[in-house]
């Protein structure tokens, strides 16, 4: 059995550039993992559901959990280290943790608990983490396709972590009873094209028509192109894409007519969602352009995503050109 703790050393060889500085920020990272795996385990007994008073950046009321879960985080890096800013769904400015000004050379992006919704009726949870070496100017905002490392936390009926920094995907299992994340699939390959199409088709109604077009595509019976494809939709970005990425097939949040931008945010959803997918073979598109190539504007801004398979994905572009 591998250990996250050996795999991450292993990648230090692969990297020496930076090594220190990667399993620094890695160990950071799975240390606040595992205490929100354990926290959310028993959450219903600790008085740790339900809402807060608050609103976050993009107006969602905020879960107790989600505030934890961010804390937890941010404590992970508060005592600066190698990382200078911390950028959160739940903090509506960058924080810097970095003790001297100008120290530091790395950003983390956060979405600390994605799938909100399903943290009050025990439906599978996430965390998505995006690392970012700082530009010689400082600059934090980047596409894409220049992590350095990006990946998830997905908290199901187990605890995984799945991560790439650049080359390959693996993937880590959490043995609740050591405490240790081991290895259980290493070189993951997204299938070329899958069964599974995975989108709130409760939303139909605020779609443009050619993305109705896409979806009855999906839906359409056609034996030699593998159709109909089934549905899936957790409400968990994290658990749909962990899915897609290990059965194949495609996620959807497009944009809608009265908010092209769609709901998912590019920094801490869409583009270390897509680093992971294109790793593994996969695509991640806002239905028009690449994910990994978009330049930010702002640290929280949202970007309609198609992402899966490479086929299914491409299939999906060609219905919006
Ligand atoms: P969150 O990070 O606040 O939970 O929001 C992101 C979530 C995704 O996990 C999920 O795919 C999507 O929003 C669900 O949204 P909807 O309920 O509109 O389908
Ligand atoms: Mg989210």
């Amino acid at each position: 059995m591998v250990s996250l703790t050996h795999h991450i050393v292993e990648q230090r060889r692969l990297q020496p550039a930076s090594a220190e500085e990667f399993s620094d920020i890695m160990n950071r990272i799975v240390s606040g993992g595992k205490r929100i795996a354990q926290e959310l385990s028993e959450a219903g007994l600790t008085d740790s559901l339900g809402t807060t008073d608050e609103r976050n950046v993009h107006g969602e009321q905020v879960k107790r959990m989600d505030a934890r879960a961010n804390q937890i985080f941010v404590d992970a890096f508060q005592d600066g280290g190698i990382v200078q800013i911390v950028v959160s769904e739940e903090m509506d400015e960058p924080l810097a943790v970095a003790h001297a000004e100008g120290s530091g050379n790395y950003a983390v992006f956060f979405d600390p608990l994605d799938g909100s919704s399903n943290i009050d009726v025990n439906a599978p949870l996430g965390s998505i983490f995006s690392v970012h070496r700082l530009d010689p100017a400082g600059n934090f905002l980047k596409p894409g396709c220049e992590q350095v490392a990006s990946g998830y936390l997905l908290y199901g009926a187990s605890t995984i972590l799945v991560y790439t920094c650049g080359r390959d995907v693996h993937q880590f299992t959490l043995d609740p009873a050591v405490g240790e994340f081991f290895l259980s699939a290493s070189n993951i390959q997204i299938p070329a094209i899958g069964k599974i199409y995975s989108v709130n088709e409760g939303n139909e109604s605020k779609w443009s028509k050619h993305l109705v077009k896409i979806v009855d595509y999906f839906k359409d019976n056609d034996e030699e192109t593998g159709r109909p494809y089934s549905s899936r939709y957790t409400g968990c970005l994290v658990a749909d894409v962990h899915r897609i990425l290990l059965k194949g097939g495609l996620y959807l949040y497009p944009g809608e007519v009265k908010k092209p931008e769609g709901k998912l945010r590019l920094m801490y959803e869409a583009a270390p969602l897509s680093f992971v997918v294109e790793q593994a073979g996969g695509l991640g598109s806002t239905g028009v352009e690449r994910i990994s190539t978009i330049h930010p504007k702002t640290p929280h801004q949202c970007v309609p995503l198609i992402i899966g398979s490479r086929r299914d994905v491409e299939v999906a572009e060609q219905f919006l050109r």
